[in-house]
Formats: structure tokens, sequence, C-alpha cells
């Protein structure tokens, strides 16, 4: 089988894949070398999605009211249950919550419907939460949504700033590209994060700046350019309007009141700024750190503003940079499915209005924006909104105050779900589950961050009655009345019309307009090559506003919140580098759950020690929303007073380390965005009976334990587990029937089972008190190729022991942190050496962060022996 070229189905860096079918939905991943995104590389998570596309768990066949049903009636049921709410509330009583991981074309259709059929603004989207501040921020300096960068102005930067960016994690392709910048043209590299993320390792400079602190660091930056006189005066002249009283707003800047409210050392932000004046050449990538923000518009705002006044912006190797989050939030954009503007980069104008109406020859139009994602759910449980259609998007999860998510569906009296997947924390509440294709079936376009559209190929056969959601959309509308407006029988169709809608009456007035491609045949879609829009917008200096100027916009510090009696720390929110978001798919790949399995909260050394919490004890974690229980990892990456969890465990896999139940819904007021990254919370040390794990092929749907997260590895799972009673009935749960020897000292609190048959393992248990427990990875292995006997399985070891590599830092490879060490020490002293040693980080390098964290750990305690 030739090799099918599509786009990966992750992050918004949006890496070009070939995909080539091996077996029965057996395909082999390669990174496509003539993609410009990647050309080539792939991360981890991009590189093992083969271990994500078998039919385990798959939403195969429509549901009503949890039962199997056909499309027909189905699609009969919710276009019913959406006409009856309007014909009764009026259009607003309904409302769409979709996705940036929908493809452009299913977008586009669903808006489409929404604003100008049903007649309202309310489509929202999981991009509220993901970079709707961005949008703000651009829409406010540049009078359109358009990011000014490539990923070629990284490669020919001098200098690049990263703020609120683990991009080694979470983008870690344009981390790539910053470090073979680095490699060839020595590009300085700052970090700008609250903590120590493994980004910062092979960094110039890593300012640990106070969460929320950000436009003061901007502001001071911008402060110190004007007295440097590195502002650009001809370029402010010429192409920016400046408020009247804008450089005024700055004089409270000097460098020591910067240093004082970011809390940093006046030298650090000293050499930030010197670096800055001395590198033209500066690109500025941002995200959650600042988009997640109740004043991440502002913090956008202040960003952009320094690049526009020293002129760093349109030209090569300059620009701020916001870094898109989902494979195609770009595209959801570029349609309009946002509830805050309309359609192809329109707002809600009179004569945007009239315009988008009639082009789409539509019955009506949104007269006004809709309700933002935090509001809808709002509105959804007061009981406004009388039917909801979510689609490919897991808001149970990633919402804040998911509590108040959850009695919202609870209380709705129609919840529609598209999704792939059929037991999401998030279908459950589902009265309508409607089965969507998945990546590699899928077919359409996607935008990445650099404004490149992208195809999306399917190459896997639709699985059951999976169908596109433009199709599922397409066909209630069509139930609903609106026959020829959504007679589309392919995506082609809908990305030409799109393509129209861009262009129609444009008159160089918005600069997105891919008119261009409003005329492709279906064959010329099919073959669609990468295709960029906009190739350098604002090279000209000329901006989409009605004076053609930017706007510098005058956005000062707000007052952070002192620490609260009852709530003492703030809890930071975001991301492991091998799990993507709430884990239906990732976590289906045993190899990247090496990586991390289960939730941590890190913790600062001196509030651990404070609290008398362990590293590795549980712990609960509480804000006013709600609690969860994580294991502790104290950690001197984190800021002292801030706490961090990552957000991708659901009650699908763990009774704990549930992170969305602790934000709470306060928002930006520009975007709408919530402030995902700071919340009060406090954390106790949990004190159980007992706790160990357990591996099995095969689990109970609960786990009788005060504590579980379920974590797959090959052939089955395993399970940390603790709790308080008698662990008798877990084990009784746990343990199928084979033939089993147990061991139990009840005086050291000590009781271990093994289940086998015939030469196979079926389950094992470990369990103490206090004690120290097997080597989990030799258990595990057991569960694939049982080597050992029985009395070494309860032993938890082999008679002759094994290496224990350590933590598994290259998931393509299974190489453990020790393994690295002992590389280090036998000579191997750059992560090329320790590649050729070991393979680690030869593959596709998302682990070369990692490993030069652990050179740099190693070689800092040599030199403290050396001392
Ligand atoms: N592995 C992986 N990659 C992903 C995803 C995933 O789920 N997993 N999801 C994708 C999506 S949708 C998104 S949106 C992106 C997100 O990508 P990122 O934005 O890089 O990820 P986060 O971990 O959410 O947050 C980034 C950093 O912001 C920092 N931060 C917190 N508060 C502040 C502050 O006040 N100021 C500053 N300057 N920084 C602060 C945090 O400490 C954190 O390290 O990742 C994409 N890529
Ligand atoms: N505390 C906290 N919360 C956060 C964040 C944070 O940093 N901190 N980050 C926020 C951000 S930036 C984001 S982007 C969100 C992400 O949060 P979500 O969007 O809720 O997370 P996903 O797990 O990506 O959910 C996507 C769902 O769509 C399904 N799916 C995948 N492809 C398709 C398809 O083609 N069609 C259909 N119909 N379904 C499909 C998947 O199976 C999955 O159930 O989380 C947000 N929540
Ligand atoms: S960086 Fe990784 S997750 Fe993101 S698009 Fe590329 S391969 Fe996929
Ligand atoms: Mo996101």
């Amino acid at each position: 089988m030739p090799a099918v070229r599509t786009t990966c189905a992750y992050c918004g860096v949006g890496c070009g894949i070939r995909a080539r079918t091996t077996g029965e939905r057996k395909i082999e991943i390669t990174g496509d070398r003539d993609h410009p995104a990647n050309h080539g590389r792939l991360c981890s998570k991009g590189t093992h999605l083969g271990e994500t596309v078998g039919l385990e768990g798959r939403l195969l066949y429509p549901e009503v009211g949890g039962k199997r049903t056909s499309w027909d009636k189905a699609i009969a049921h919710v276009a019913r249950g959406f006409a009856r709410a309007i014909a009764r509330h009026g259009p607003d009583s309904v409302a769409f919550y979709v996705s940036g991981q929908l493809l452009t074309e299913d977008y586009y259709v669903a808006n489409k419907l929404m604003k100008g059929f049903i007649g309202s603004g309310n489509i929202d989207t999981n991009s509220r939460l993901c970079m709707s501040s961005a949008v703000a921020a651009h829409t406010r300096a540049f009078g359109e949504d358009v990011v000014p960068c490539t990923y070629e102005d990284i490669d020919e930067a001098d200098l690049v700033v990263l703020v609120g960016s683990n991009t080694a994690w979470c983008h870690p392709v344009v981390y790539q590209r910053i470090m073979a910048a680095r490699a060839a043209r020595g590009t300085r590299l700052v970090v700008i994060d609250p903590r120590r993320t493994e980004t910062c390792t092979d960094s110039d400079l890593h300012l640990a700046l106070r969460p929320g602190s950000d436009v003061a660091l901007f502001n001071g930056l911008l402060s110190h350019c004007r007295d440097v006189g590195a502002i650009d005066s001809d370029y402010l002249a010429r192409s920016v309007a400046v408020p009247q009283d804008f450089w005024a707003g700055l004089a409270d800047c000097s460098l020591a009141r910067t240093a004082e409210l970011c809390d940093l050392p006046e030298a650090d932000v000293r050499s930030f700024f010197n670096l800055f004046t001395a590198k033209a050449r500066t690109v500025t990538l941002f995200s959650q750190g600042i988009n997640q923000s109740i004043r991440g518009t502002d913090q956008g705002n202040a960003i952009i503003n320094v690049h526009l006044a020293t002129g760093r912006i349109g030209k090569i190797g300059t620009g701020p940079f916001s870094i898109t989050g989902q494979p195609n939030a770009m595209g959801g954009r570029e349609v309009g499915g946002l509830a805050s503007s309309l359609a192809a980069h329109r707002d809600f104008a009179p004569e945007n209005l009239a315009e988008v109406q009639r082009f789409w020859s539509s019955p009506t139009i949104a007269a006004k924006p809709g309700l933002k994602a935090v509001d809808l759910f709002r509105s959804v449980r007061e009981g406004r909104i009388k039917a909801l259609w979510i689609m490919a998007t897991n808001p149970a999860v990633s919402m804040p105050d998911v509590s108040l998510v959850r009695e919202a569906l609870a209380a709705c009296p129609l919840v529609v779900v598209s999704d792939c997947i059929a037991e999401t924390d998030t279908t459950r509440f589902a009265h309508v589950k409607l089965p969507a294709l998945g990546w590699g079936e899928k077919d359409g376009t996607t935008t990445n961050s650099e404004r490149t559209i992208s195809r999306q190929r399917g190459f896997l056969p639709a699985p059951g009655e999976a169908k596109p959601d433009w199709w599922a959309i397409a066909r209630v509308a069509r139930e609903m009345g609106w026959r020829d407006a959504f007679n589309y029988s392919r995506p082609a169709e809908i990305f030409r019309e799109h393509a129209r809608l861009s262009a129609y009456r444009n008159e160089g007035r918005r600069c997105f307009d891919i008119g261009g491609l409003a005329a492709l045949s279906s064959r010329a879609y099919d073959d669609l090559e990468p295709q960029r829009w906009g190739e350098r917008p604002f090279a000209q200096g000329r901006f989409p506003t009605p004076d053609g100027r930017a706007r510098l916009v005058s956005v000062t510090q707000r007052a952070l919140e002192a620490p609260l009696v009852r709530w003492p720390l703030t809890l930071n929110t975001g991301r492991y580098r091998d799990q993507w978001h709430t884990m239906t798919r990732t976590g289906l790949s045993p190899r990247l759950l090496q990586h991390r399995r289960e939730p941590l909260v890190e913790v600062h050394p001196e509030d651990a020690a404070s609290l008398a919490l362990r590293d590795g004890q549980l712990a609960r974690v509480i804000t006013p929303q709600g609690e969860s229980v994580f294991r502790a990892a104290v950690s001197a990456g984190q800021r002292k007073g801030e706490i961090f969890t990552p957000i991708h465990w659901t009650d699908c896999q763990s009774s704990g380390g549930r992170t969305g139940l602790l934000p709470r819904g306060k928002v930006d007021p520009h975007s709408g965005q919530p402030g995902f990254k700071q919340t009060p919370v406090r954390i106790e040390p949990l004190e159980y009976d007992w706790h160990g794990y357990a591996v099995a092929r095969t689990l109970p749907g609960r786990i009788a334990a005060g504590y579980s997260t379920r974590a797959r590895v090959a052939h089955g799972w395993l399970v940390e587990l603790a709790g308080t009673r008698d662990p008798g009935p877990l084990l009784a749960s746990l343990l199928p029937s084979g033939v089993r020897i147990e061991s139990h000292d009840a005086a050291r609190g000590v009781r271990r089972a093994v289940v086998s048959q015939g030469d196979s393992l079926l389950a094992a248990i470990y369990l103490t008190r206090d004690g120290s427990l097997p080597d989990r990875d030799w258990i595990a292995s057991q569960l694939a190729d049982l080597q050992a006997s029985p009395v070494e399985l309860l032993a938890g070891r082999p008679a002759i022991p094994g290496d224990d590599c350590g933590p598994i830092a290259c998931v393509c490879f299974n190489v453990g942190e020790r393994t690295i060490q002992a590389a280090a020490k036998a000579g191997a002293d750059s992560i090329e050496a320790i590649g050729t040693a070991t393979c680690a980080g030869t593959n596709c390098g998302s682990c070369r962060p990692a490993i030069a964290r652990l050179l740099t750990e190693l070689s800092s305690i040599e030199l403290e022996a050396a001392e």
C-alpha cells in the first residue's frame, strides 16, 4: 500500500504525516518530509498514532436513550428536539458547543446552521478555553484576528521568547525548530513561565515570574526600549495609531518596579531587556500561560505592543506569535465558529449580517454574538438552553468548575453528543450519541498555527456506522427543512463554499481571503498541497483597520490577588508531554503512558515541608469549586506558593487526579476565556492504611479502593491503589478465577496475590502499609510474556535480578532514566553521545529536553561533589 499524506491528529503545529496501512487497522507512521510545518519531524504523540487507531472503545452506532438506533431515527429525534425548542422558546434556547478538533468543513456547516438558519449566535467552541484571548488581542491591535508569523520566522530569529508556553512538551516540533535555529545561528532563548519546565533546560534565561504579572514585565520592557532608544519611531509614525496617553501610562514601569511586581531578580530582568534590545530579529511565542488568564487579552496586547513599537512585525524573523493548541483551532476561527464572530473573519456589523445572509440565501441571521462557553453552560444550568449539541469536545472534564457543567448537562432536556468514543465523562449525559469518524477516517482540511491549510485524508474504512460530522449536521439541517442550503455530498463542496464566502465582497478589507481556492475541482481538493494564506501579512506596514494602522493598546498591570487564609496557594494547570487532553486517544497507548502513569500534584519543597507532605504521598487538593486526590511530587521547579496539576485524567481513568473539578469559572472580560492558570487552593496530605498496585488483563468497571488510577500497559492495565478499609473486596473484584497464590503478612501489613492460567499471568496485586513495592515495569512485562515462576511473581522480582532502568524517558526505545544516567557516568556527556550509547532521543526527539535535564542534574551533582 502506498503511504497516504495527511496531517497529525493532535496539536496546532500541524505536522504532515505519511501513513501506510500494513494490516487490519494497523498503520505505519512517518513524518512527511515535504510538509512545511515539520519537514519530516514528529514528536512522541504523532509517532505513536498507530497505537490509537484500533476499534477499542469506539462509538459505532447512533444511540437514543442509551439504545442503538438507525441514523434516520437519530437524525429525526435531534431535528425534532431542536425544532420544538426553537418553536416554543425561540432560537436562543438552543446551542452548539463545538471544537478545534473538528475539520474546517464540519465547522463551517455547524456555524452556517446555527447562525444563518436557526438564527442564533449560540455556537461556541472549546477554543474559547484555548485562544480566545489571543483572538481578542489580535483584533484590538490589528483590526482582524491575524497571526502575523510563520515557522520560518522561528528559523530566522536571533531571539525567541517563550511566554507561558511549555513548548518542549506541547509544541514539540516547534521546539525542535527552535533548537535547530540555536544550533545553526546561535538563536538566544528566553522562557517566561512561573514553573521551571523542560522547555527551560536549554534556554539562556528563565524568568520564573509571579503568575499573572506578564503585563508588568512587557510594559517594563516597552518602557526600557523607550529609554534606550529602541523604539522604531518611523514605523510608529507610518503604521501605528498611538492613543494619546499611551506613553504616560508607562510612567511607573521602571526596571526596579518591574522586578518587584514580577517578583524577579533585577539582574535577570535587566538581562532579558538587554537581550531584547540587542537582537532585532525577535519572535515572541505565547500560549496558555498568557491566554488562560482573567487578564489574558491585556497580556496578549502587552506583548503585541512591544513588537509594534519596535517595528518587529511583518519582517523576516520577527513577530508576536500566538501558537494554537488544537489541530484546527485556526480553521474554526476562519469559519467564524466562535460565538463572538459571524463568519469568515467578519463580526456582527450590520453590513456583514446583510452580506452573509445574502451569501447563504438564508431565512434569518444571528443579529448578535451568542453565549461564550462559560456563560453558555451557566445558561444551560439555569434552564434557558433546552437543547445542546456537543461535538468533538469533552466539557464534563475540560470546562472550569465541571461540577456546575455536569449539573447543567444533567438538567438539560436534550443533550446530543457527537464523538468517536462511546464512554466519556460527557457522553454519560447524552440523550443522543452520534458516532463520528476519527482521525485516519475523516477527510477534510485543517489550518495550523502559521495559517497553513493542510488536508487530513482518510485511509481507514469507516467503522460500524460512524459518519463525518459535517454529514450529521447537514442531515439534521435538511430534516429541519433547509434542504437546498445543506445539500452537500462531499467535503470539497463545503470547502469551496467556505473559500467563496471568505472572498465575497471582501475587496481587500479582510486579510482572510482564500478566494483563490474557491474554484478547486474535487480532484484538486483531494490533491491539495499545504497552502498558507496571507503569505506575510503586514509586510507593507498596512493593517485591516479603517485607517490602515495597527493600534497600541494601553494596558496596565491589574492588581494580583493576595493569598487568602483558607486558600493560601495558587493552582496552575496544564499538560503532560505524552498525553492529549482527556486521554480518549493517547490513553490507549501503553507506550505514551510510560512517561507519566499517574496525575501528580507538583509542590515546592518549602511548601511541602510546611505541610508535612512527603514526595510520593497522596494529597487532597481543594478549591472552593471541588476537590480531588493527587500523588504529590515535591519539585524545586515549582514556584513557592504555587502548585501544578495535569488536565488529562477523567472519571474513566481515575478516582482522583480530576483537575477539571478545581478551577473556577472566572473569565477575561474581553475574551470570556477562563483563568485556568490561577485558582486559590489548599492541599492536605492524606494517610491511607494501605497502598500499592495491581496489574491485570481486564478490569472491573468500579475499583473498590479509596484511590485508584488505571493506565494501559501492553496486554492489560496497571492500577495504582490506596485505601483505608479492608482490601478484601478489592482483591475479590480485581482477581479473576484461575490458579491463585497469595501471601498475607498481617503484622507488616503486606498482602500479595497472583492469578495465572496456563502460561499466562491474569492478575497480580501488591499492597503494603508502609513498605516498598516491587518494580512495576517488571511485573507488568509478565502480562505480555510470562517468564517468572509463581514464587518469583509473589516475591515481585526475578531470582536473578535484571537491571532496573528507572522511569522511562524515551518511549520510542524504552530507555529509562537510570540507563541514561549510567551512560552519562560512563562518559556520554551530550544528548548525541547518550543517543549513540543508548538510542534514547534518536527517533522522535521528544525526550531530548529530558536527557538534557538529566545531564545538567548530573553535572551539578558532580560539581557539588568536587567543591
Ligand atoms: N502533550 C500535549 N501537547 C499539547 C496538548 C496536550 O494536551 N498535550 N494540547 C494542545 C493544546 S489544545 C494547547 S492549548 C496547547 C497548550 O500549550 P501550552 O500553553 O504550552 O501548555 P500548558 O501546559 O497549558 O501551559 C503552558 C505554561 O503556562 C505557564 N503559566 C501559568 N501561569 C502563567 C503566567 O501567569 N505567566 C506565564 N508567563 N506563564 C504561565 C504554565 O506554568 C505552563 O508551563 O498544547 C497543545 N499541545
Ligand atoms: N484546568 C484546565 N482546563 C483546561 C485547560 C487547561 O489548561 N487547564 N485547557 C483547555 C484547552 S486549551 C482545551 S483545547 C480543552 C480541551 O478539552 P476537550 O476538547 O474537552 O478535550 P479532548 O479530550 O480533546 O476532547 C475531544 C473529544 O472529541 C472526540 N473526538 C476526536 N476527534 C473527533 C471528531 O473528529 N469528531 C467528533 N465528533 N469527536 C471527536 C474525542 O474522542 C474527545 O472525546 O481543555 C481546556 N481545559
Ligand atoms: S508536534 Fe507532535 S502532536 Fe503536534 S502536530 Fe507535530 S507530531 Fe503532532
Ligand atoms: Mo487548547
